[in-house]
């Protein structure tokens, strides 16, 4: 069976909510009072909705929305965790405390674009959607996974795999194992690597399946050089198994909307 409803991938948004407004309003996924019009539309968010810009918060709370209210009409959005999750989650759960190792959570948070006011906004409701966010997903043969990154195969060799031992980490206060899960998902730019990225893309689809990799975490003008203003749409690399969905809005880009081409393939 092949599918027939559009699917579309945002990258990272960091905390620009009227940005995502305007994207998914251009292409009719939600209406001037922002709710759901994209029907049986699928809309995947790849993580690192918070952090850097004005209203962290705000974005977290329309896509919470717009989970339920596509839900409801069959259709399905649905957010990866990025790094800036796991930072303030950090944040949230550990504040001062430190490993020893670097700085303390809040610090390291704060440095990477946190902004303080948020963790008071936090709610049980949010805390609870991020903690059952996934971390990986697969569409017919292309993987979504936020950093462009192997460190992912540290925590598990399958998609589920992966998925249940980062729930599992947030459900524990181990303050090394999520220093460690903050330190190795800053990682980047793994994909790209003029000589072994190509075996990178070959190994980590070995393992997790599929043909190609969509992600997010790396500004394409941080990849490529350039302003990212005049970033206007994804960037597909290594022969088109890889395409970076961060346009790098927090930057200055305007972002887009990536939809997936529908795949030729019949099971
Ligand atoms: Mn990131």
């Amino acid at each position: 069976m092949g599918r027939s409803a559009p699917i579309y991938i945002v990258g990272d948004i960091h905390g620009h909510v009227r940005v995502l407004q305007r994207l998914l309003q251009e292409v009719y996924l939600i209406n001037a009072q922002q709710h759901w019009t994209g029907g049986t539309a699928t809309l995947w968010l790849l993580g690192d909705l918070v952090d850097r810009g004005p209203d962290s918060i705000g974005v977290i709370d329309l896509v919470m929305r717009l989970q339920t209210e596509a839900a409801v009409v069959g259709g399905m959005v649905d957010c990866l965790l990025g790094n800036h999750e796991i930072l303030m989650l950090g944040a949230y759960q550990f504040g001062r405390r430190s490993t020893g190792l670097s700085s303390n959570f809040i610090t390291k948070w704060r440095r990477n674009g946190g902004a303080k006011a948020d963790l008071a906004k936090l709610t049980m409701q949010h805390l609870n959607w991020l903690n059952e966010r996934p971390v990986m997903a697969q569409i017919d043969d292309t993987l979504l996974i936020h950093a462009d990154s192997t460190f992912y195969t540290r925590y598990g060799h399958s998609i589920n795999e992966v998925n249940e031992t980062f729930h599992a980490l947030l459900k524990r206060s181990n303050t090394l194992a999520w220093e460690e899960l903050i330190e190795s998902f800053s990682m980047r730019g793994v994909f790209i690597h003029q000589y072994s990225g190509g075996e990178f893309i070959d190994r980590f689809t070995q393992i997790f399946g599929g043909e190609r990799i969509i992600h997010g975490h790396t500004p394409i003008s941080t990849m490529l050089g350039g302003l990212a203003k005049k970033v206007t749409q994804p960037y597909i690399y290594a022969s088109g198994r890889c395409i970076n969905v961060d346009g790098g809005i927090y930057m200055g880009s305007n972002g887009f909307v990536y939809q997936m081409p529908i795949s030729q393939a019949e099971p």
